[in-house]
């Protein structure tokens, strides 16, 4: 596997650690990933913290419903332009969040870099909300619908470029999504293994079926969003939008242990881990959980 790692990481034992939004990120550096990526054998560079003070703006009313929508265009601007930065190093950006509107900056980034890549999105939701079906306003439940280019154009995100197909996109764990958003699944034809399709196959076959759909000769370059609220809330308690009946630790893990073996992995997000939620054993949990994951998708074996 480790040739065909190389083949798109020319440098493939460095890893490059960015912050994403919130305190999530922060504790999975304290809890020591970096330390734990470079006993893996990764050359970890680590970006440091997105000093958000400059880039949040306070005054920032609405567009449309919209929440935030002028700091959170801004912050992911800056997401993508750091990890196309650092793609086109050869290195594997590993985004830390924090709110999985990252994830538009994030994929962006790779997207420049690999316009041939797909996209692996473990979550409970399926965030591909436009600004015509979003109740909540919030971005977090859109980003895919920006890389896709679907929905009305927002000006303030224009910078989003389209370069998302529908056919390189697929899911994994959903069980929360929106009438809206079925709705575009349906229209776009865009893959989605469900919870009941883990019930049913079991999550060997899912993830072999969802690599088929997206990557079939598993050559292309694999971005993998990974939302923790994906996993059950008894797994990870510690984020914003729980949902019952997710995946288990060991589902979690196997996805990633998938991923990192097809050696096609080229950019890692993982996404909100809020340890200001709950309670502070909850949090600590979610956040091993967290570190777990990542060492998972970058190459820790169990034997
Ligand atoms: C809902 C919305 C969402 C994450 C919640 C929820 C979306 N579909 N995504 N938590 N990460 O608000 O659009
Ligand atoms: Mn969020
Ligand atoms: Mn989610
Ligand atoms: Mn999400």
């Amino acid at each position: 596997m480790a040739s065909s790692l190389s083949r798109f990481l020319p440098n493939p034992k460095s890893v490059a650690a960015k912050l994403g939004v919130d305190q999530g990120a922060m504790h999975l550096v304290e809890a020591g990933l970096p330390q734990q990526l470079t006993e893996l054998g990764w050359k970890v560079q680590f970006d440091g913290h997105l000093q958000f003070e400059d880039i949040w703006t306070e005054i920032d009313p609405p567009i449309g419903n919209l929440k935030n929508p002028r700091s959170v265009s801004r912050v992911c601007e800056h997401v993508s332009k750091v990890v196309g930065e650092h793609a086109k190093n050869g290195q594997l950006p590993l985004t830390l969040g924090g709110d999985h509107s990252l994830a538009m900056g994030s994929i962006s980034g790779t997207l420049e870099e690999y316009p041939d890549a797909c996209v692996v999105w473990v979550d409970a939701h399926a965030d591909i909300n436009t600004a015509e079906t979003t109740d909540s306003g919030n971005i977090h439940g859109m980003p895919l619908s920006f890389l896709l280019g679907i929905g009305a154009k927002v000006e303030e995100f224009s910078w989003v470029k389209p370069l998302l197909q529908p056919h390189l996109l697929v899911y994994i764990g959903l069980r929360d999504v929106d009438a809206g958003e079925r709705r575009i699944l349906r229209e776009h034809g865009i893959k989605a293994f469900s919870m009941h399709d883990v019930d049913k196959y079991g999550i060997g076959p899912v993830v072999e079926m969802a690599l088929d759909h997206v990557n079939p000769g598993r050559k292309r370059p694999i971005h993998m969003s990974f939302d923790v609220d994906g996993l059950d809330p008894s797994v990870t308690p510690s984020t914003g939008t729980p949902v019952h009946g997710g995946l288990t630790f060991r589902e979690g893990r196997y996805i990633c242990e998938a991923i990192y073996e097809t050696g096609c992995l080229v950019a890692l997000d993982i996404v909100e881990i809020n340890p200001a939620l709950v309670d502070d054993q909850a949090a600590k949990k979610t956040v091993e959980v967290g570190c777990a994951l990542v060492r998972s998708a970058l190459g820790e074996t169990l034997l």
